[in-house]
């Protein structure tokens, strides 16, 4: 199962560039989409401005459109990603570990050799044909199951800022997007080298604790509190849901007009309304799919009012992956 599944995210950002492509050539066709919106950076909105702890070392990413901005190379160790979502869309960004391979880094150019297969796969997946379609990804190269979803910060609405902590080692990683615009994926990706790093780093200290597992869902272990959090999510296993990926915890804002069920319907990027722009609610970052055993921290300076924990799987109410909370004033 853990091949299928990191299959399917090998497919994900394979598979955008070419429904991109298609995409921009059918916008001239009507009004102008939020798509073609994106690339221009005029139209970024201003985040809000915040300061928050560090631990080791901070690498700031920012989105301006359909892109990440960040360094091309940085130390290993803990690192503190604070992304800031400037565009008009709501974007995530996962840190997927690139594989060595017969002694060989496996670099994103190495992706290069692969859409022909993604494409033929897709084609027949679309046609109705799943089995066929499914039956393609045997042409993959061994190395793709040895992929390793890292972490990263969660979903981020526009304008807001977001920060998580993760421990990385040396390294070819990859940073991803794939929420949808007009149905779309986004093609979001970069290549980040971390090198090894002798710097003397400091481990996250969290004030709050979550985990999540199959078994247990989403398990609030600390009670919240007004302002400067620390939050620990403790990822107690990792296996694929129905979609073909691993669980992870969203922080989301709720008003008034929340809809929940549209909320938990729009996690499911299966669906043709799954994980679409606009998204439903507010969100405010959170800790992405991570190895079974392994911690992210996110920080966050969380204001009285009522808050949300949600996986992005099918039905995470279901599989008590989806947590209300307040926060009550002081
Ligand atoms: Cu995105």
């Amino acid at each position: 199962m853990n091949t299928q599944k990191r299959k399917f995210r090998i497919l994900i950002f394979l598979w955008i560039p070419l429904l991109l492509t298609g995409c921009l050539i059918s916008c001239n066709r009507g009004e102008k989409s939020v798509l073609s919106q994106q690339v221009n950076i005029e139209e970024k909105v201003v985040v809000k401005n915040v300061t928050l702890p560090v631990f080791g070392n901070l690498v700031e990413v920012r989105t301006t459109g359909m892109n990440f901005i960040l360094p091309e190379e940085i130390p290993s160790g803990w690192t503190t990603f604070r992304y800031s979502n400037e565009s008009l869309l709501t974007h995530f960004m996962l840190v997927d570990k690139l594989p060595v391979a017969d002694g060989k880094q496996i670099t994103y150019a190495d992706f290069g050799n692969i859409p022909p297969i993604f494409r033929d796969a897709m084609d027949l997946i679309n046609k109705g044909k799943e089995a066929e379609g499914f039956a393609e990804f045997s042409r993959l190269p061994s190395w793709f199951p040895e992929i390793i979803f890292t972490g990263g910060v969660g979903l981020v609405s526009p304008g807001e800022t977001a920060q998580t902590t993760i421990y990385l080692d040396p390294g070819t990683y990859v940073v991803e997007c794939y929420v949808k615009t007009e149905g779309i994926f986004h093609t979001m990706t970069e290549q980040v080298i971390v090198k090894e790093s002798s710097l003397k780093q400091t481990a996250p200290t969290a004030t709050m604790n979550l985990s999540i597992s199959r078994v247990g869902g989403i398990e609030i272990l600390t009670e919240a509190e007004a302002g400067l959090q620390t939050i620990a999510v403790h990822f107690e296993d990792q296996e694929p849901h129905e979609h073909f990926l691993g669980h992870d915890v969203h922080l989301v804002k709720l008003g008034k007009d929340t809809n929940l069920d549209k909320l938990n319907s729009w996690m499911t990027w299966t669906t043709p309304e799954g994980l679409n722009t606009p998204a439903p609610v507010k969100f405010l970052g959170g800790a992405q799919d991570m190895p079974s055993g392994k911690t992210g921290y996110i920080t966050v300076d969380l204001k009285p009012g009522d808050y949300a924990w949600i996986a992005e799987v099918p039905d995470p109410e279901s599989k008590n992956m989806l947590k209300q909370f307040t926060v009550s004033g002081r």
